[in-house]
């Protein structure tokens, strides 16, 4: 059996982690190892550049140094986790990777596209994800999710612009790459989310 590596991304309070635990139970009744881990973080050490990138206490970091620290996170990340466990045939279930980079550090902070490309291929070489799910739903209702939840971290600050440029970032990406995005409607009801995650992930199975 092989492994497949899959990445779900979406604007704040998307409903990404639900949508994980949802599909890492679909595929392993069906028999897989799945691994499920997230972006920033995944290794101690990568949780740790995860504190420090959201905190929103303390000294704020320029552009640069946010989209180095995420890297940085990253290289630990995919050394630790993602690479062994797709050499094991597991499949790997990340919420958030480099495509947050793309519509985060690039879209909405204005980062250079060609600078991400660059780290992206220092840090994968030639991995990339096999599918990205993009829960897409206007800003407003995830942030609406998210600041009903109470303390707010230093992305959950940003003006609602910040959002409007990070959700059409995710959405050029996923014009630009249609065999390896598939893009569901998240406004939906948690039921309505499922049937679309359900049939994307029996999709997969029938596929392996
Ligand atoms: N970041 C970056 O800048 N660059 C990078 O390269 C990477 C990340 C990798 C942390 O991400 C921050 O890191 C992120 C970008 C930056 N900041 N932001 N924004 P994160 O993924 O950990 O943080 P998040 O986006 O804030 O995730 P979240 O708040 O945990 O939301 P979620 O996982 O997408 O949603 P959820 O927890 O599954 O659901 C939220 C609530 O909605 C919860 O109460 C659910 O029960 C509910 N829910 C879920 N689905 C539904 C539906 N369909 N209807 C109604 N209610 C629902």
């Amino acid at each position: 059996m092989t492994g497949r590596f899959i990445t779900i991304e979406g604007g704040e309070g998307a409903g990404k982690s639900t949508a994980q635990a949802f599909l890492a139970r679909r595929i392993e009744a069906a028999g897989h190892v799945v691994r499920q881990s997230r972006e920033p973080g995944g290794t101690p050490l990568a949780e740790a550049i995860r504190q420090t990138l959201l905190s929103a206490e303390g000294e704020v970091p320029v552009a640069l140094t946010e989209l180095l620290l995420v890297f940085a996170a990253r290289a630990q990340h995919v050394a630790k986790v993602i690479e062994p466990a797709l050499q094991q045939h597991e499949w790997v279930i990340c919420d958030r990777f480099t495509d947050a980079t793309y519509a985060y550090q690039g879209a909405a902070r204005g980062m250079s596209t060609e600078v991400i490309a660059q780290l992206e291929r220092l840090v994968q070489g030639a991995r990339r994800p096999d599918v990205v799910l993009l829960l897409d739903m206007p800003p407003e209702v995830g942030l609406a999710r998210a600041r009903a939840r109470g303390e707010l971290d230093r992305f959950e600050r940003e003006e609602i612009e910040f959002y409007y440029r990070v959700r059409a970032g995710y959405l050029d990406r996923a014009m630009a790459m249609p065999d390896r995005y598939r893009v569901l409607d998240a406004s939906q009801d948690l039921e309505g989310v499922q049937e679309q995650l359900q049939s994307v992930a029996d999709e997969w199975l029938n596929d392996c």
